[in-house]
């Protein structure tokens, strides 16, 4: 028997494994094998079973086959899972998923060791055992899709997840009543809903009905783990049935919005519009495992798919991140979970799912991990996969990203709760993203009103006669003896029951809820008192400067730093340039209790080299971040460069805001025209959210603006966007042409955020950060405050002799009154309005009335006149003009924001600077318009 213990490699492996076999259970062993273990002492060396065999007589192509084979049916055993309920789309299957392919056949498998295969499965007899065990696995109604995962610790814990059926019954059972109870529930919603209001539009869950009951495992989960937040995003399908049995939305209130009555609140004058009801909100107050509250919530929700995701990550990342103390803010991702529910169409086909994707695992975004759930039902309106999507899955985007995906038929109740409570698990212990993939169908139309069978007439008459879930679950466990078909339908008719009586007792005008917009205390903005004393900035000023221990700057910061050490020493001595003015404000408030989140991209430096609110050492590269050392502040202060992505961190600092609006949270844009970009989370949600829903914002935009002979990008913010969208006291815009006003604009917006919160949206310099004219006096920072205008001094000593008004905003006025040709026109004054919106009339007509000999008021602007503010100030100017002419100074209407070349931008300003100074003042009034 000494010569078995010749073996090495594989073969050593073989005999060891089979000794151990014998060891445990000496019958498991022909009796020849028996025989001759009975007198064989093991090698010395061995003292664990062996995981590697290889059989004596068995060519080693076997071996390699069966290895292989299994392999396959790990990495594309999804490829011949059941996935589709409809089974309308056969599954792809892969040549890798047959023994023949590998050279085995099952007798061959059936002689090799189960240990091949390796991992939880090596109790088996055989190969073919374990082979067939790993079948029943991965190509069955789920399909696991984690080979893409590159973090070896994250698949082996996946792949034992799977195989050892760690969150399916019998290992994790399910109350298999209870879930059928459930499924009654939302098919009885449905059914009552298209009984009641036929052709009326409810985006039915039907075909995806498990979504609730994974969204139930996921949330008992997250409560079971103290968690206080899950913020749940998602689109119109299904989003009713959520509302009622997720969020718990009365039934009363969700019958009322059908019956769609006058509300108590209806309002002419638009203020509040409201919103279609399945884009309303909701949320759901509960206790959690500890008794912990924990609040599920659902934001509104735009009908731009998917525009919510970053929103729904923004307030997850809020929820999660505490400010109290100064320094960097603490995130714990154990404190919300945030659950995304994407369209099989959308998701692959809206860049904001990739952005937000993205943002998942940056330490100034990722909120520890999103469920993301894809609500697929095989079309998008009328549309098919075939059409939608180049990916193999409607969700092979987040492959990419590294998450997990698991795929799995939602006609299979239990796959889907294992999926749920796997996602769960995965989230937990990783803090990253998983992805379920939930296929099922859609029972009725786009809409109900909608007819599917004029685009999809077969896939229609497969489902019209294609049971409901929650009819296949009955039947399953009325086959498991679980229980009997009456008491399934006890169940059913007594949901229904509860929607009848909800529709009874309904009182549509009185039980129609509709959040209002709250009205702010008038003036608050005015009120806001926004001084620092000047000891105050001095010290806080002093505490910016400081360095930690061997802590060396660039040299070439070196000079600007000892100016700033300077500059608060003369009160009245222009030394406060736009960056430090800047900083000295959020510096201030931090120390009032005001946590402060600064993002854009490269804000950290700043695009123009202003800001360096991160400095790093020179020879080790360490990062000191002076706001966040500041020994002043009683608050966290972050700052983080974004990515290269406008729409959804645009999205994301919105939600960040709505969920924490004591915050402030400021976004930069590269230049402001990049702001483009984010027209989706612009139009849908920052100034519209609170005639739509009720919503607060205060989210600040900073967004470089001016013609600067650039060219026609790197120019515009494209004011005349905002300024369009203005109504209703929806945000603040303002264009401030000194570091003083940008000082008390963003103290302001600080004082405001509890009492008048509004987004703030500020146009701010290039060139003109450093420049002299717009720097400020200790003085003005520490007496002043935020003028909405600001009256020509010079002027108002001669007020007699002006003619000519010109009214301005931002760097144009720099340009004005450096001008040579100003000194020849003593009859000219140049009132700038800082604010734009809301338009301070009273202030306005005050600046303007203060020159009664005036007969002309004349607008000058550097944008084209079909952009930038004329279009949207000029009634308001006739408005306070005092009858006098109001006319234009501006470029040529074009299409383009600016010139392409520098020297032709050049000529036009000058051009444009002159004709303010030049012509003479109408002395009657003319048209309002007509061209200087
Ligand atoms: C950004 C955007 N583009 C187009 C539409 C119009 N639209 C509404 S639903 C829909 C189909 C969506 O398909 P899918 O994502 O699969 O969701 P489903 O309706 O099937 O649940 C389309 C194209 C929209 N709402 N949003
Ligand atoms: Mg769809």
């Amino acid at each position: 028997m000494s010569g078995w213990q010749e073996f090495t490699g594989l073969n050593r492996g073989y005999v060891l494994e089979l000794y151990e076999k014998y060891r445990r259970d000496p019958s498991s062993v022909d009796p020849e094998t028996r025989a001759l273990f009975d007198g064989w002492t093991p090698p010395q060396d061995v003292d664990t079973p062996p995981v590697t065999a290889a059989i004596v007589g068995v060519p080693l192509e076997n071996v390699v086959g069966a290895v292989n084979l299994a392999e396959s049916i790990r990495r594309y055993g999804h490829l011949a899972a059941q996935l589709d309920p409809l089974c309308l789309r056969q599954p792809l299957g892969d040549p890798s998923l047959l023994a023949a392919t590998h050279g085995v056949t099952d007798d061959d498998l059936q002689r090799l060791p189960a240990s091949l295969v390796s991992g939880p499965l090596e109790n088996m007899n055989s190969a073919y055992d374990a082979i067939e065990a790993l079948r029943r696995t991965y190509c069955s109604t789920t399909g696991y899709d984690y080979a893409h995962v590159f973090v070896p610790e994250e698949r082996e814990w996946l792949r034992q997840a799977a195989e050892r059926g760690r969150f399916r019954a019998p290992a994790d059972p399910i109350d298999p009543v209870k879930l059928l109870d459930r499924l009654s529930q939302v098919e009885a919603f449905e059914r009552f809903l298209q009984r009641t209001f036929p052709g009326k539009t409810r985006f039915s869950i039907e075909g995806l009905d498990m979504m609730v009951p994974v969204l139930d495992e996921a949330i008992a989960e997250a409560a079971e783990a103290g968690t206080t937040q899950v913020p749940i995003g998602m689109a119109h399908r299904g989003r009713l049935n959520v509302m009622a049995h997720v969020l718990n939305k009365p039934y009363a209130q969700i019958l009322a919005e059908f019956k769609d009555p006058i509300s108590k609140n209806f309002r002419e004058d638009m203020t509040w519009t409201g919103d279609v009801k399945y884009h309303a909100g909701a949320h759901r107050a509960m206790k959690g495992g500890a008794q912990l509250d924990l609040v599920i919530s659902m934001p509104p929700n735009p009908s731009h798919l998917e525009a919510v995701d970053p929103v729904v990550e923004g307030m997850a990342r809020a929820a999660g991140t505490q400010v109290d103390g100064s320094g960097a803010p603490r995130f714990d991702p154990a404190r919300s979970v945030p659950i995304l529910i994407h369209g099989d169409s959308a998701f692959p086909g809206q860049g904001v799912v990739a952005e937000t994707l993205n943002l998942s695992r940056l330490p100034g975004y990722s909120t520890g991990g999103t469920i993301h759930i894809i609500a697929n039902n095989q079309l998008g309106f009328t549309t098919g996969p075939e059409d939608v999507y180049s990916t193999s899955y409607a969700s092979g985007l987040a492959r990419g990203f590294k998450i997990p995906i698991v795929h799995v038929n939602a006609d299979d109740p239990e796959a889907c709760v294992e999926a749920a409570r796997l996602a769960m698990a995965y989230r937990d212990r990783f803090h990253r993203d998983f992805l379920i993939d939930l296929i099922g169908y859609r029972r009725y139309g786009h809409n109900e009103g909608d007819e599917p069978a004029f685009t999809q007439p077969l896939m229609y008459q497969t489902i019209a006669k294609h049971p409901t879930v929650r009819e296949i679950w009955a039947r399953t466990l009325v086959s498991r003896g679980v229980v009997t078909e009456d008491h399934a339908e006890r169940l059913y008719q007594s949901r229904a029951a509860e929607m009848q009586s909800a529709y009874e007792a309904l009182r549509p005008e009185q039980d129609l809820i509709e959040p209002e917009p709250e009205a702010p205390p008038p003036g608050a903005a005015a009120r806001a008192q926004t001084t620092v004393e000047i000891e105050r900035l001095r010290e806080l000023n002093r505490s910016l400067l400081a360095l930690p221990a061997s802590f060396t700057v660039h040299k070439k910061l070196e000079r600007g730093r000892d100016k700033r050490s300077r500059m608060l020493d003369e009160l009245d001595e222009r030394s406060v340039d736009w960056a430090a003015a800047e900083e000295l404000s959020l510096a201030s408030i931090l120390a009032d209790g005001t946590s402060i989140r600064f993002t854009g991209e490269d804000v950290e430096r700043g695009t123009f080299s202003q800001r360096h609110a991160v400095l790093h050492e020179v020879t080790t590269g360490r990062a000191h971040v002076p706001l966040q050392a500041l020994p002043q502040a009683r608050v966290a202060f972050e700052i983080h460069n974004s990515p290269l992505t406008e729409n959804a961190v645009l999205g994301f600092e919105y939600g960040y805001s709505v969920q924490e609006p004591a915050r402030l949270v400021i976004w930069e844009a590269q230049y402001g025209d990049f702001i483009n970009g984010a027209q989706v989370i612009i139009d849908e949600f920052l100034v519209s959210a609170r005639g739509k829903w009720g919503q607060r914002p205060s989210l600040v935009l900073l967004l470089p603006h001016a013609h600067e002979g650039q060219g026609p990008d790197h120019a515009s913010a494209r004011p005349e966007r905002f300024l369009q969208l203005a109504a209703d006291i929806n945000m603040r815009v303002a264009n401030c042409t000194t570091a003083a006003q940008y000082f008390h604009l963003l103290r302001r917006q600080a004082k405001l955020l509890l009492v008048d919160p509004l987004p703030l949206i500020v146009l701010t310099p290039k060139s003109l950060l450093r420049h002299p004219l717009v720097a400020s006096t200790p003085r003005e920072l520490a007496e002043g405050r935020f003028q909405m205008v600001i009256q020509d001094d010079d002027a108002q000593q001669r007020a007699a002799e002006i003619r000519r008004i010109v009214v301005c905003t931002g760097k144009v006025y720099v340009d004005l009154i450096a001008s040579e040709h100003r000194a020849g026109r003593p009859d000219v004054a140049i009132v700038r309005l800082e604010q734009l919106y809301p338009v301070p009339m009273r202030d306005l007509r005050a600046a303007l009335e203060a020159y009664p000999t005036a007969s002309e008021i004349v607008w000058v602007q550097e944008e084209p006149e079909n952009m930038g503010a004329w279009e949207f100030i000029r009634p308001h100017l006739q408005e306070v003009s005092g009858g006098r002419v109001v006319r234009r100074i501006a470029r040529p209407r074009s299409a383009s924001p600016a010139e392409g070349s520098a020297a032709r931008h050049t000529h036009n300003q000058q051009s444009l600077i002159a004709q303010a100074f030049g012509g003479k003042p109408a002395t009657r009034p003319a048209p309002v318009g007509t061209r200087a």
